[in-house]
């Protein structure tokens, strides 16, 4: 994901000073009545039920394990010990405490900005097909890969020229300056070296011994605020609430400042489920995925597994039942995944502002909404901002899946989803079917009902 882009949304919508504390009269407005999914008034329903631990494995970029508001929510993997240097549990990973971080080396060294994918595949194919003629290739599939990649990085560099000389005469504040410089200097650089620290082959799904035990890594903010959302000590007075209250967060450091490797992204998944993860939060999300079937194939893993993937939907304001981000299901030829949620991005207000203006929508591939506007939780240094984007409303539901999985236990995660979905909460003022596969938004208090009765009839 490009991680800049993300950030101009959020600094689109108001002064940064803002950020520092919630907006008057949204503080935990995600977990309320009305637009909200009722997690505050699920709880009340499970008052005195007991419940059990759900690990949710948060595959970003990296987590602030040491927060004030996460304390005793981020997973221990037992069968290792710590700081020996030795594989203890021979899962293929040294000393992988609280998960594992694979933009990282053995040295303790950290990849932190990357180009995006599209930038990556016109850097690989350049000498291969600059001037050739389509029409003497007998296949041109990866020639028009490479055509669309040089078109749309050309475009962006182009447009982003207009810049520069505003850049040199110190015209943009630091947020705005950091997103332009960042986009000429790594995204959309094709000659920025975004691997060679990591040292494996990122296109060698095989040469699997790469990273290191840092699972925060020099970049937090995304991935502790997503573990926030889903795990935050509740009624603490401090920040926000988790919308899970019995949950152990495992770090997967995956998503670079700027676009995922897919060797990165299958080995993060499967890393999760081998550990112990029911839940998998996916708050990332690209055009172009070059390895898209070894990540469909890590993700049948999961899939088959019985562990569920929540993905967010993408914040460009497209139709993904058109235009792909990966990963995704949407694939040709290959059949949906029966353990998969793609999520879009609410808002409080009603109507029509509903739909977050940002959010990636599909009556097909995209199954849900839930909030992801002005969002207050966790950050670096035991601090809190307030977010928006579908990352935000990606992890709302994996804390949702995962608080009903911890007081459901003998439900399967497939069966959590279904109802999930099942008892969205679909509003009268505005149909936004269109949107969506179920044209609602999630609703815990509806969903434990459900549960309770699903569960009965086990019984
Ligand atoms: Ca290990
Ligand atoms: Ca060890
Ligand atoms: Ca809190």
């Amino acid at each position: 994901m490009n991680t800049a882009k993300y950030l101009l949304i959020v600094f689109g919508f108001s002064i940064p000073q803002l950020f520092a504390q919630a907006i008057p009269g949204t503080l935990n407005w995600y977990n309320g009545d009305g637009q909200g999914m009722y997690t505050d008034q699920a709880y009340k329903m499970l008052k005195n039920k007991k419940s059990q631990t759900v690990v949710v494995a948060v595959i970003d970029s990296g987590v602030d394990i040491e927060h004030e508001d996460l304390q005793g929510k981020i997973w221990v993997n037992p069968k290792e010990i710590p700081g020996n240097k030795i594989d203890d549990d021979k899962n293929g990973y040294v000393d992988d405490v609280h998960g594992w971080n694979f933009l990282g080396n053995a040295n303790g060294e950290n990849q932190e900005n990357a180009r995006l994918e599209k930038t990556r595949i016109y850097a690989k194919l350049k000498d291969k097909y600059d001037g050739v003629d389509p029409a003497t290739l007998f296949d041109d599939t990866e020639y028009f890969m490479y055509a669309n990649a040089k078109a749309e990085v050309e475009g962006e560099l182009e447009n982003l020229a207009q810049y520069k000389e505003g850049l040199a005469n110190g015209q943009f504040d630091a947020d705005t300056k950091k997103y332009i410089e960042d986009q000429l200097n790594y995204n959309l650089n094709i000659y920025y070296d975004d691997r060679s620290l990591i040292g494996d082959n990122p296109d060698d799904f095989t040469d699997t011994h790469y990273g290191n035990n840092d699972v925060e890594g020099p970049e937090a903010l995304h991935g502790t605020h997503v573990s926030g959302i889903i795990a935050a000590i509740r009624g603490n007075g401090k920040g926000g609430d988790g919308v899970a209250d019995n949950v152990k967060i495992m770090s997967v450091r995956t998503v670079p400042n700027g676009d995922e490797q897919d060797k990165d992204v299958a080995l993060a998944i499967r890393y999760a489920v081998d550990n112990g993860a029911q839940v998998i939060n996916m708050s990332f999300g690209k055009d172009y995925s070059p390895h898209q079937n070894e990540v469909y194939q890590a993700m049948l893993y999961a899939d088959t597994n019985g562990v569920l993937m929540i993905h967010a939907a993408g914040n460009d304001a497209k139709d993904v039942d058109v235009e792909p981000n990966y990963p995704s299901s949407h694939i040709e030829l290959q059949a949906a995944f029966s353990n998969l949620l793609t999520i879009g991005a609410s808002t409080r207000m009603k109507g029509e502002a509903m739909v977050a203006e940002f959010s990636n929508y599909g009556a097909e591939t995209v199954d849900v909404f839930a909030p992801g506007l002005e969002i207050y939780n966790t950050v670096p240094q035991s601090a809190y901002m307030n977010l928006q984007g579908t990352s935000m409303a990606a992890p709302m539901v994996a804390g949702a899946a995962a608080m009903l999985k911890s007081y459901f236990p003998s439900l399967s995660m497939w069966e959590i989803k279904t109802i999930l979905l099942e008892t969205a909460t679909v509003y009268t003022d505005f149909d936004f079917s269109f949107k969506s596969v179920t044209g609602g938004i999630v609703n815990l208090k509806s969903a434990v009902k459900a549960c309770e009765k699903a569960v009965k009839s086990k019984n």
